[in-house]
């Protein structure tokens, strides 16, 4: 087993990484540039050395940096986390350089499968279900039209470099179709230096499933299940659960088999996530490969009860996974949303800031894997992810009512955060009913509504006395500043009530 491991990361995910390691009895090396000099994860690490200013293209985005810190300290891996250098085939071609164990995939399969029309490529010959279309680049728009024109609108333009969206465009005629051919390509070029555009068929209202693989590396491949992560905000993931009220035992074994036949295909080990889309039909088409741990892995802890990154570990340690897949069934329900600093009320601007106070929520079922504390600013110069918020419980009713428990119990001062969007979405009668699709919420908050809490008073020394005042003069005012499922009138007594109690001698 390693002696030692370079967590190259910050946030939430280092900390989850951190306490993996702090269980195995592996010591543990964090980075951090010189914003995150008092971050948690450099508090909680055994050694933490700077790598650079705030910008991540000088710090975490430095390879020879890590590599340097990885060599002094006597680190024998190196964790990626996600985001930054997660999915960059340069990492782990360094570690090998340097001696260190990637904990991820080889770079071989990485390069095989991160490019999409690479995987879909590596789909198609291991006869998992894609969309159809091309899985080639097109180079000339007439032959581009013709491929359209076959296989009936709509059709979806996606760029082969593409991702949170950019470089896609749905064209519903023949007439549209040059327009949006040139206005793919553009975006695709500015946004990734890379104009190239492939066709697929446009698919209506699908939901976003993803399988959980693991491969060891000796020839054991299996499927954890899948999330069901079709709530999304502009192409990012707010909400994810596990199992997708969707898939039966039937669809999670033709999908979990789909996605270990492409892990093999590609020669794959250590985590990683088919993406599939899913039609209204059942029907599953694979999308992309993320070969890295995911932001929202834990709801697929919870229910198979393992821990995802002590498993990366283990296996990049050369171990064997300890079951086989056809042992792995979820066992209840598990949901997760992704609390940030921003502004709900403000088309989600991003809300940096101090942390004056902060309250967690605990109690049956309830797990909070973040990277804040009291009093630490939340720097501007990141994704402001600050904690994800999961629950568990024995149907999806339970696991909804406890994750809205949890987020009532939940306060935190100073900087905004997105918890409204979450009382609003576990209130609407079709996410209970779990009738939703990738569009659904971007529509949902196209809809006018009124802003779903009161603004929060002053946040520098916000005493309850001047909050109770405050919320009186708002409610004399307009009383259609909040929803009925939660009157803020029992959300400032709880916290009144908390605050007395915090102060109780
Ligand atoms: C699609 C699609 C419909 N048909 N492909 C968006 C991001 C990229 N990863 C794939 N995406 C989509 N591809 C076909 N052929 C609809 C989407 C899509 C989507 C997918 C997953 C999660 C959220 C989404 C939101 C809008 C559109």
């Amino acid at each position: 087993m390693f002696k030692k491991i370079l967590i190259a990361n910050r946030g939430e995910i280092a900390v989850r990484i951190l306490r993996a390691c702090r269980e195995l009895g592996i010591k543990t090396v964090a980075v951090y540039s010189e914003v995150d000099r008092k971050s948690l994860h450099v508090r909680l690490a055994d050694e933490a050395y700077p790598i650079g200013p705030a910008p991540s293209r000088e710090s975490y985005l430095r390879i020879d940096k890590l590599m340097d810190v990885a060599r002094k300290s006597g680190c024998d891996a190196l964790h990626p986390g996600y985001g930054f250098l997660a999915e960059n085939a340069a990492l782990p071609r360094a570690c090998v350089d340097t001696g260190l164990v990637f904990i991820g995939p080889p770079t071989e399969a990485m390069e095989a499968m991160g490019s999409k029309t690479a995987g879909k490529q590596l789909a198609r010959r291991a006869e998992v279900p894609t969309v159809p279309g091309t899985s080639d680049p097109i180079e000339n728009p007439e032959e581009a039209q013709a491929i359209a024109q076959s296989m009936g609108y709509p059709i979806l333009l996606k760029a082969i470099a593409g991702g949170g969206g950019k470089g896609m465009r749905v064209v519903e005629s023949d007439a549209a179709f040059a327009g949006a051919w040139r206005d793919a390509a553009s975006e695709a070029m500015n946004a990734f230096g890379d104009p190239r555009v492939f066709i697929e068929k446009y698919l209506i209202g699908p939901r976003h499933v993803e399988i959980q693989i693991f491969a060891d590396a000796h020839g054991r491949v299996v499927s954890l299940g899948e999330r069901e992560c079709s709530i999304q905000r502009r192409h990012q993931k707010v909400v994810e659960e596990a199992p997708s009220p969707i898939v039966t035992p039937e669809l999670r074994k033709k999908m979990g088999e789909a996605a270990v036949r492409l892990a093999r295909a590609g020669g794959y080990t250590n985590a990683g996530t088919v993406e599939f889309l899913v039609d209204a039909d059942l029907n599953f088409y694979f999308l992309e490969v993320n070969t890295r741990l995911q932001v929202e892995h834990p709801v697929t802890e919870q229910v198979t009860g393992l821990d995802l990154v002590k498993l990366q570990i283990a296996i990049a340690a050369g171990h064997r996974l300890p079951f086989a897949w056809e042992t792995i069934t979820p066992r209840g329900h598990a949901m997760e949303v992704r609390l940030y600093a921003e502004d709900p009320d403000n088309n989600f601007y991003p809300s940096p800031g101090t942390i004056i106070s902060r309250h967690a929520p605990t109690g049956p079922g309830i797990r909070l894997d973040e990277g804040v504390y009291e009093g630490w600013t939340v720097p501007m110069d990141y994704d402001p992810l600050l904690s994800k918020l999961i629950a568990w419980g024995n149907s999806r009713e339970e696991t909804i009512s406890r994750l809205r428990r949890a987020l009532d119990e939940y306060t935190i001062t100073g900087i905004r955060t997105n918890v409204s969007l979450f009382r609003r979405i576990l209130s609407e009668p079709e996410f209970l009913r779990a009738e939703f699709h990738t569009k659904w919420l971007d529509e949902l908050l196209a809809r006018p509504h009124p802003p779903s809490t009161p603004p929060r008073p002053g946040t520098e020394e916000a005493s309850l006395i001047a909050a109770a005042l405050w919320h009186h003069n708002q409610t004399a005012k307009s009383s259609d500043s909040h929803t009925a499922s939660q009157p803020p009138s029992s959300r400032w007594k709880t916290e009144g009530r908390r605050q007395q109690l915090d102060h109780m001698p």
